[in-house]
């Protein structure tokens, strides 16, 4: 259990280490900074959805029907991937656990947690 947290922050520092060096690759030449503090913001991904202080990181992501995303929960608290209109539904992630939904419908679905319905995230089927 341990080992595999450790492995999800390594995963976890793996794609920040790969972000840093695509945007710096992308801005080869240190020009003064003025485009600090305005990294281009994806707003999407394909998942996996990881869940970290009772937010979904992506909050909105773009699949195509039929795939099915990893959901990783990095809180030592219960969470849910819920459909707001009930498309879909991961069940109960159990603290530091970790589950998966598979998206079947094309559409745009609101999600939210049914233990925090203050936690929102958005998923895009295609
Ligand atoms: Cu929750």
């Amino acid at each position: 259990m341990r080992q595999r947290r450790i492995f999800a922050r390594l995963l976890a520092l793996l794609v920040v280490v790969a972000f840093v060096a695509v945007a710096c690759g992308s801005s080869s030449k240190k020009s003064s900074g003025s485009n600090a503090g305005s990294a281009p913001a994806q707003a999407t991904s394909s998942g996996p959805i990881n869940i970290k202080q009772f937010k979904y990181d992506p909050p909105s992501l773009t699949v195509k029907a039929g795939t099915k995303v990893a959901i990783a929960n990095g809180d030592p608290d219960q969470h849910t991937v819920t459909a707001d209109n009930g498309a879909f539904d991961s069940g109960t992630l159990k603290p530091n656990g970790s589950g998966s939904v598979t998206f079947t419908k094309a559409g745009t679905f609101p999600y939210h947690c049914a233990f925090h319905p203050f936690m929102h995230g958005t998923v895009t089927v295609r």
